[in-house]
């Protein structure tokens, strides 16, 4: 079995339609990853349980949340391993009080914030990618050959 290198954990189950975007770069460059529902708010417990051993078994985690969305900072505080954010789009303020309340992190514990939404679970799983490529050769020549691919889609003229 392959080492699992990436956790994909969220706070709702209702935050799998944004975050399942995260896994399209990770399927396209054969990553391994786990899927948790992990709540800052509703289960502090299995969030501290998670956060204290993921160095074990991951080396970068990518966390959504939506509204009060803590789970990114939090479970930064609890790892040293790179946390990579999705703020989730929400019911109330379409996640704009995502982004707020994950982006502000407190100098000394940092956080990756991605975009509100699609975009941002997607470019999760990208950089995911592109952090495990530092230190993998092979990935690392299979994410050029990947950029280069998506800039060559791109037209010159306007149709
Ligand atoms: C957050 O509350 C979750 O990340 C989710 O985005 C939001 C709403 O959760 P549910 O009430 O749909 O479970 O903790």
């Amino acid at each position: 079995m392959k080492q699992k290198k990436v956790a994909i954990i969220m706070g709702s189950q209702s935050d799998w339609p944004v975050m399942q975007h995260a896994t399209t770069l990770l399927n396209a460059f054969d990553i391994n990853y786990d899927t948790a529902v992990v709540s800052a708010h509703r289960t502090p417990s299995r969030l501290y349980a998670f956060a204290s051993q993921a160095t074990e078994h991951y080396s970068v985690i990518i966390a959504g949340a939506g509204g009060a969305a803590h789970l990114p900072g939090m479970t930064a505080a609890l790892t040293c391993l790179p946390v990579i954010a999705v703020p989730v789009t929400s019911k109330a303020l379409n996640g704009i009080d995502s982004l707020l309340s994950i982006v502000q992190m407190p100098k000394g514990v940092a956080v990756s914030t991605q975009a509100i939404g699609e975009p941002g679970a997607y470019n999760a799983g990208l950089m995911a990618v592109q952090i495990l490529a530092t230190s993998d050769a092979e990935l690392q020549s299979r994410l050029e050959a990947w950029r280069q691919q998506q800039t060559d889609t791109v037209p010159n003229e306007v149709e």
